[in-house]
């Protein structure tokens, strides 16, 4: 794993209780941190389950048990990284189920010291075995290591974002990267790349970085270890990506990596139009970002709008929620 210089080393990083401090001081410091058993194992289980109910109703043909039904034309249309962002995944029952548990919640809200907070409607990252179809590889880190927030509309501390592993990782497969303490760069990449940041919409709140670009190798980039359940927190500061991993075991037929993405804010951030939009969207399973105080629909995402086959998937039907999990709509 080294093309352009960039080192990324698999790596066994501390792993800390949700809620406690030293997950937010680890936080600060280093730009990223694993939260132990966000969920149980049991929990992270039945996320895959729940996931599979969601692939196989969009009435495509997928079967779980069948890789060969796992093709392009049935399975769902991906973003970069093998990310599904739409078609009603943002409020599906595994999402949901997810963003119902009090341990995922109580990571968050040690972060900003309030109970009082949103969920994002957002997505997940699921990998196909690319022993079976090479297509299915998804990308190399070093293809596309970015920041997840605007450097000029929205400076400083903004956004934790959060990852929720449901199937083992290793070296092999791969999984996220994170350049640690990266995100003490931020302030600077105005002025550093000021060209590139005139050229990005206000509202774009992705920034890649160029290949050669000395912060990139400042420190090694971490693929960290984490256990199914485990939930990996990065600041949008922090420089990041997922990168494939060196290759399969022989005869590997299942899926290889599965993670929902899951981001909670402070519910004060967000205005009284964003409140009614993300009402509206849970009516209407409306998928978004990871941001709760800013509204983009990832329905209206360039892939989506232009993936021809897009009106074949049938979407989830709308979830029963607890009262628990309503208070993070609005
Ligand atoms: O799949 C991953 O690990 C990273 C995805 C990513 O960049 C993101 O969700 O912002
Ligand atoms: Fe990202």
């Amino acid at each position: 794993m080294n093309d352009f210089n960039i080192k990324i080393e698999y790596k066994h990083v501390p792993r800390f209780d949700s809620g406690s401090d030293e997950s937010v001081d680890y936080l600060e410091s280093e730009g990223y941190v694993i939260i132990k058993n966000a969920l149980t194992a049991n929990e992270a289980s039945k996320t895959l389950d729940l996931l599979w109910d969601y692939l196989e109703n969009l009435g495509t043909g997928i079967d779980r048990t069948n890789p060969l039904t796992w093709s392009d034309d049935k399975w769902p249309t991906c973003a970069h990284g093998g990310i599904i962002p739409s078609y009603g995944i943002g409020h599906s029952e595994a999402q949901w189920f997810v963003r119902g548990v009090p341990n995922v919640k109580k990571a968050f809200a040690k972060v900003w010291e309030t109970n009082d907070l949103l969920t994002s409607f957002d997505g997940v990252s699921l990998w196909r075995p690319w022993n079976i179809d090479p297509s299915w590889k998804t990308q190399s880190g070093q293809a596309w290591f970015h920041i997840d927030q605007h450097p000029i509309s929205k400076p400083g501390k903004q956004c934790i974002q959060g990852l929720i592993n449901l199937l083992p990782t290793s070296k092999e497969i791969g999984g996220n990267v994170v350049i640690p303490k990266s995100h003490n760069f931020f302030k600077d990449i105005p002025e550093e790349y000021k060209e590139r940041v005139e050229r990005l919409p206000l509202d774009i709140d992705h920034f890649r970085f160029p290949h050669d670009d000395p912060k990139l190798s400042s420190e090694p980039a971490v693929m960290a270890h984490m256990e199914p359940g485990d939930m990996l927190l990065w600041d949008s500061r922090t420089i990041h990506c997922s990168s494939s991993g060196s290759s399969l075991p022989e005869g590997t037929n299942d899926l290889i990596r599965a993670a929902s993405l899951i981001c909670m804010m402070p519910k004060e951030l967000s205005s009284k139009e964003i409140l009614e939009k993300r009402i509206h969207a849970a009516e209407n399973l409306v998928s978004t970002t990871n941001w709760t105080n800013d509204f983009r629909n990832a329905d209206e995402f360039p892939i989506i709008l232009e993936a021809e086959n897009r009106d074949q998937y049938k979407w989830p039907k709308k979830p029963n929620l607890s009262d628990y999990q309503k208070e993070l709509i609005a």
